[in-house]
């Protein structure tokens, strides 16, 4: 980026404050562009960013995962409805599956969430799963704290369902909420390994269909089963039929429950921690990028390449050596070459 003269750096700086006053009046079009501009990376909604961020860590964030089809969106729009009666300000998070040129799921998705369009209390935002590494729980991040900031009580992230990104995302959540629906056979064996460290709340949805009380059984067996962690009890599970809005306060009950747990004593230890992880995620791009940018530009990454080519160097090596070159470790270490 170029230099900033003194007068730009302090209207950028004007600037930031005045969204950030806007965007905790709760005002929904500076809000909504800051989300944007921080989804597209535009360079200097990171100020916008910069000057909330001291106003976040006030919501309660949940997220919703669960396979495609498992009635995600559909508990979602319930979710909000009932806190919405209980007097709580929500924010949704809809993380979406297709590109934003798609159309499909998030039509549906749009639809339903339609009736809360109007309600001031409710802000929803969705983001497209562009494929890019650590960007989408980057993006989530973000969206998440200007939500926060706006005083949001509540916010909800629902996810895809799939993939990797998933479990980054879902670490942004306080209470994480799995969705599991009978009728698919083999259900428990298709959880992924990971969703069930990180699960607080089973759902069983669908709760009309058959098979929910075996499925109930199978995931309390399963949970019992497994070796407790210290001081933790497993998770509830909750059955609900979400689209007839059965079960919310139930749901809700168990919410709570976990709320309140993670609230307790260890409650500055745990967001420390989550604080420090984010901070690394990040550490990791942009010394990545960083590195990368300044390494690619030398004659040392044309030499590594010819060596790496001719099979003088392995690429573990070479990584290994490139990281001292860019690190401006000793130079005894870039041993290919120099
Ligand atoms: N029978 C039944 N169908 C449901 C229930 N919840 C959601 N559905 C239906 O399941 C389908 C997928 O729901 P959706 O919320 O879009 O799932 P998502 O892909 O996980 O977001 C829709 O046709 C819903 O109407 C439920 O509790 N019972
Ligand atoms: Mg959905």
């Amino acid at each position: 980026m170029k230099a900033k003269s003194p007068a730009e750096a302090i209207d950028r700086q004007g600037w930031a404050a005045s969204v950030a006053e806007a965007v905790r009046r709760g005002e929904v079009g500076p809000a909504a562009r800051l989300m944007r501009d921080l989804d597209d990376e535009i360079p200097g909604a990171r100020d916008g960013r910069r000057a909330l961020f001291p106003y976040t860590g006030r919501a309660h964030v949940i997220g919703i995962t669960g396979a495609p089809g498992a009635g995600k969106s559909t508990l979602t729009d319930q979710l909000v409805a009932a806190y919405r009666e209980r007097g709580k300000t929500v924010g949704v998070v809809a993380i979406d599956p297709s590109s934003p040129f798609g159309g499909g799921a998030i039509l549906g998705d749009r639809i339903r969430m339609q009736r809360h369009s109007t309600d001031p209390g409710v802000f929803v935002r969705s983001l497209a799963t562009r494929g890019h590494l650590g960007g989408l729980s980057r993006s989530t991040g973000d969206v998440v704290d200007v939500m926060d900031a706006a005083g949001k009580d509540v916010i909800i992230i629902e996810t895809v369902g799939v993939g990797q990104d998933e479990l980054d995302v879902m670490r942004i959540a306080h209470t994480t909420v799995v969705i599991q629906v009978p009728g698919l056979g083999d259900d428990i064996q298709a959880i992924k390994a990971g969703i069930l460290e990180i699960a607080n709340v089973f759902v069983v949805n669908k709760a009309d269909l058959d098979g929910a009380d075996t499925l109930v059984h199978q995931l309390s067996a399963m949970l019992h089963a497994r070796a407790p962690r210290e001081g933790m009890s497993p998770p509830e599970i909750i059955k609900t039929d979400a689209s007839r809005g059965n079960g919310m306060g139930q749901l809700m009950a168990a919410i709570d429950r976990h709320r309140e747990k993670v609230r307790g004593d260890d409650w500055a230890t745990r967001e420390n921690r989550r604080l420090e992880r984010r901070f690394l995620e990040h550490l990791r791009d942009v010394l990545y990028e960083r590195g990368r940018a300044r390494l690619v530009r030398t004659s040392y990454y044309d030499k590594l390449m010819s060596a790496l080519a001719s099979r003088a160097v392995d690429p573990y090596t070479a990584a290994d050596e490139a990281a001292s070159k860019v690190l401006g470790e000793d130079r005894e270490r870039w041993k290919t070459c120099k």
